[in-house]
C-alpha cells in the first residue's frame, strides 16, 4: 500500500514543475535574459527516486536515497525537445546522471525514465559527472564525462587525492547507451573534455585540459585542442593550448572548455569557464571566445571580462561563488539556451539568440590586461558617448 504522504508531497512538487519560469525584470544587460527561478533543483527529482512509497516497509515515510544537489546538465535539442542530463548527487556525496525533459527550455522539466547506467567497464571509477553531449556529424550523440578515481599513488593516509580522467559514451535516443575505453591524453589529469562536433582533417577533434593535479593545473592548463583517429579506440597523442590561463584575468588559475562550441557564420563561439582565486576561495565565472571555422586552433575573438557570473542567490550554495556551464543548445529560430549551474547546487538557463552572442563575443572591447590601459578604453567609451549626448542640446 502506498503511503498517505505521498499524494501530499506529490501535490506539492506537481506544483513546483509546472510553475511557469518568466525573464527577471530587473536584470538587463543587452546580452542575454536571466530567469527568475532555476530550472531545476533537487526538489525536480521524483519522489519515487528518493522515497520508498510502500507504507509497510516505510512507515514513517522517510527519505531513503535522498539528493543534495542537482547540477552542471549536459545539453541537448531533439525532435524539438530540450534534454538536460542531470549530475544529480546523493547525500553519499556520488553524482550520478538522469535525464529531464521539456517542451520549452525555460520550465517544465521533469525526470525521465531511470538514472542512466551502462557497462561498468572500470572497477576504478568511483565518481561520475559532467556530461558534454554532443551530436557529432558521424550520427551518434557523445557523452563525454569525468571519470573519478582514487589515485593509487597517494600514501596511505591520503584518503582524497584522485585521479580525473575522460569517461566517454554513445548514444542514438538517450535511451540505450555504449560505454565506450576512456579517452587517453598524455596528461596525468583530465577534465572539461569536450568533442567538437565535426571531423577536422578527418579526424575527431577534442578540446582537453590538461592539468597535472586534480584540483591545482599545475605546469598544465589552458583550453587544449586535440585530434584522435578512432573513436572505438581513443587515444589522443598531442594536446596543443590554444587558449592559456593568464596572469590577473578572469581565467587567472585555471579555466576550461564548457559545452561544444556553437558554430556561426563568423566563427565558432565557445562558452567555457574561467576562475581565479580570492580570499573566498576560487571564483568561477562563465566568458567566451570565438575559434575560426577554417582552423578551429585559431582563436579569433577574446571578449574582456566574464560573460556570466554568479549573481545575487546564485553566489550561496555547496560549493559557493560558482557558475559553471557544461550545456547550451540553438533552436530552429536561432535562439541560444544556456544551462548554466550556480554554486554546485541548481541548474539556470540564460537565453539569447545567435546574433547578439556573435555580437557579444566579436563587439565586446578585449581585456587590455593593465589598469590604465582598462581607464583609457573607458575614457574612450565615454568620451564618445559625451559628443552624441551634446548632440540632444542643439
Ligand atoms: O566546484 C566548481 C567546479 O569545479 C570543477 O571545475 P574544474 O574542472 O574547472 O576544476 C568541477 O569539479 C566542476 O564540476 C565544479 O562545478
Amino acid at each position: 500500500m502506498i503511503h498517505e504522504k505521498y499524494f501530499e508531497l506529490e501535490e506539492k512538487q506537481n506544483e513546483l514543475l509546472s510553475k511557469k519560469n518568466t525573464k527577471k525584470a530587473d536584470f538587463y544587460n543587452g546580452v542575454y535574459d536571466r530567469y527568475e527561478n532555476p530550472v531545476i533543483t533537487r526538489h525536480h527529482i521524483p519522489l519515487h527516486w528518493r522515497f520508498d512509497l510502500n507504507k509497510e516497509t516505510n512507515p514513517h515515510f522517510m527519505e531513503r536515497l535522498g539528493v543534495n544537489a542537482a547540477f552542471n546538465p549536459g545539453a541537448i535539442y531533439l525532435n524539438e525537445k530540450f534534454y538536460l542530463v542531470v549530475r544529480t548527487e546523493g547525500l553519499d556525496r556520488k553524482s550520478i546522471f538522469a535525464l529531464a525533459e521539456s517542451d520549452n527550455g525555460v520550465d517544465n522539466f521533469r525526470f525521465i525514465d531511470t538514472p542512466l547506467v551502462w557497462d561498468d567497464i572500470d572497477e576504478k571509477e568511483t565518481n561520475i559527472y559532467d556530461m558534454r553531449l554532443v551530436q557529432h556529424e558521424d550520427g551518434w550523440i557523445y557523452g563525454i564525462y569525468c571519470s573519478e578515481s582514487k589515485d593509487p599513488e597517494a600514501p596511505a593516509f591520503d584518503t582524497s587525492s584522485a585521479i580525473a580522467q575522460a569517461g566517454l559514451v554513445r548514444t542514438k535516443d538517450l535511451k540505450k547507451w555504449e560505454r565506450l575505453p576512456n579517452i587517453q591524453t598524455p596528461s596525468p589529469q583530465q577534465r572539461n573534455v569536450v568533442l567538437h562536433p565535426e571531423f577536422v582533417d578527418g579526424k575527431y577533434a577534442f578540446y582537453t585540459r590538461p592539468q597535472d593535479g586534480f584540483i591545482s593545473t599545475g605546469s598544465g592548463g589552458g583550453i587544449a585542442f586535440a585530434l584522435c583517429d578512432d573513436i572505438l579506440n581513443p587515444l589522443i597523442t598531442e594536446e596543443t593550448v590554444m587558449h592559456e590561463k593568464r596572469y590577473h584575468t578572469i581565467y587567472e588559475v585555471k579555466n576550461g572548455q564548457g559545452p561544444a562550441p556553437i558554430k556561426t557564420d563568423k566563427g565558432w563561439i565557445h562558452i567555457a569557464h574561467g576562475v581565479r582565486n580570492t580570499a573566498a576561495g576560487l571564483r568561477y565565472v562563465l566568458y567566451t571566445i570565438a575559434t575560426s571555422l577554417e582552423d578551429p586552433t585559431k582563436v579569433i575573438a577574446t571578449p574582456g571580462g566574464h560573460f556570466i557570473a554568479p549573481y545575487d542567490d546564485e553566489r550561496v550554495g555547496d560549493v559557493s561563488n560558482v557558475v559553471f556551464c557544461n550545456g547550451a543548445v540553438v533552436n530552429e529560430q536561432n535562439k541560444v539556451f544556456i544551462y548554466y549551474a550556480s554554486s554546485d547546487t541548481r541548474i539556470h538557463v540564460a537565453t539569447t539568440t545567435i546574433e547578439k552572442l556573435v555580437d557579444y563575443t566579436f563587439n565586446t572591447p578585449e581585456d587590455p590586461f593593465r589598469s590604465l590601459d582598462c581607464a583609457k578604453q573607458r575614457k574612450d567609451l565615454i568620451v564618445d558617448n559625451l559628443e552624441l549626448l551634446k548632440s540632444l542640446n542643439k
